[in-house]
This record gives C-alpha cells, structure tokens and sequence, in this order.
C-alpha cells in the first residue's frame, strides 16, 4: 500500500462545492482508502493576482495505484469537474488536484515531479499537511514544521465546514 499526500484547490464556480465534490469523488473511488481530509482553507492567489481567492485543503490516503495511474485518476476528476487547461500560468480553475508526496519516492518524469515543486513555498499546501500530520516530514529528512516555521501565512485562514449544496 502507497502512502498519498494531495493538494486540493480551486477558485471558480463556488470553489468550496468544488472540493467538497473532489472529495466525494476520492471517498468513492475503489482505488483510494482510509482518506483523512484537512480543513478547507482560504487562500490568497499565489501567481497572478487578478483572479479570485483559493480554497485549498489536503488529503492523505492510502492506494495501490502506482503514481502515473494516480494522477490519471486525479486528472479525470478535474475533468469531470469541468477542467479546462489553459496556457496560462496559475491561472484560475474549477478544480486542481496534485500529488504533493507518494510515500519517500522522489520522482522527476516528464508528468511528475514529486514530491511537488512547490510544496514548500506554499502555506495554502504546508499548514494543511501539518494539520495532518504535525511530524510529517520529507523524504529529504527535513521536518515540514520547520519549513512551517519560517513561512508567512499570508492570510491563509480555515473556512467553517459546510455542506454540498446539492446534498
Ligand atoms: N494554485 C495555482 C496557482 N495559484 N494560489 C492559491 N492560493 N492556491 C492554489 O492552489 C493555487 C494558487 C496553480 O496550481
Ligand atoms: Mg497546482
Ligand atoms: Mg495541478
């Protein structure tokens, strides 16, 4: 069994709904088990500041899928979330799902790069994981509380829990 850490993010189309679908969509899928979900953040938009902020949130799980079927599966749920992929940079979208860590496996293909390029730049994916787990660290050895430690959280606050609205 595969040790999963994934960031979750969006900022159209009532974003909070959004990865309160995505979830729903992990939660069901055969493939995905014994899934622990962060709360769901606010964020500022890193990139690009003309666009809305983010909600963001993290999950774990469990998977015997390898990482390239992983994120075949994660990119059919943005998909079916109404993905469109645009040549802009960080630009705005319905539903973003990376693998942020696949167990220690530090991986650099032409579709993956993990553990994430960006996972510690990002207080949107950082205070989430710690939210997770407060001792995670990775496969580099470094502690994430420590990269915690030393990165702003630029307005990063957590969002009260509501429902789907369609349930
Ligand atoms: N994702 C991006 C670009 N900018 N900003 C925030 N706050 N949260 C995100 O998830 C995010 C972003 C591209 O993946
Ligand atoms: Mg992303
Ligand atoms: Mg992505």
């Amino acid at each position: 069994m595969n040790t999963v850490y994934i960031g979750l993010g969006a900022n159209l189309y009532e974003p909070q709904a959004q990865l309160n679908k995505a979830v729903e969509a992990l939660l069901n899928h055969p493939d995905i088990k014994d899934m622990t979900v962060s709360s769901f953040y606010a964020s500022k938009p890193m990139g690009p500041q003309d666009q809305p902020d983010y909600v963001n949130a993290v999950a774990k799980f469990s998977t015997m899928l390898e990482p390239e079927p992983l994120l075949d599966q994660l990119q059919l749920i943005e998909q079916q979330q109404g993905r469109v992929r645009k040549e802009e940079r960080w630009g705005p979208r319905t539903l973003d799902l990376d693998i942020l860590l696949f167990n220690e496996a530090i991986i650099d293909s032409p579709r993956l790069t993990i553990p994430h390029y960006g996972l510690c730049d990002r207080e949107f994916v950082v205070f989430p994981m710690l939210e997770i787990d407060s001792k995670l660290c990775l496969p580099n050895g470094t502690a994430l509380s420590d990269i915690a430690a030393n990165l702003p959280r630029n307005g990063l606050t957590t969002l009260p829990v509501t429902q789907n609205k369609e349930t």
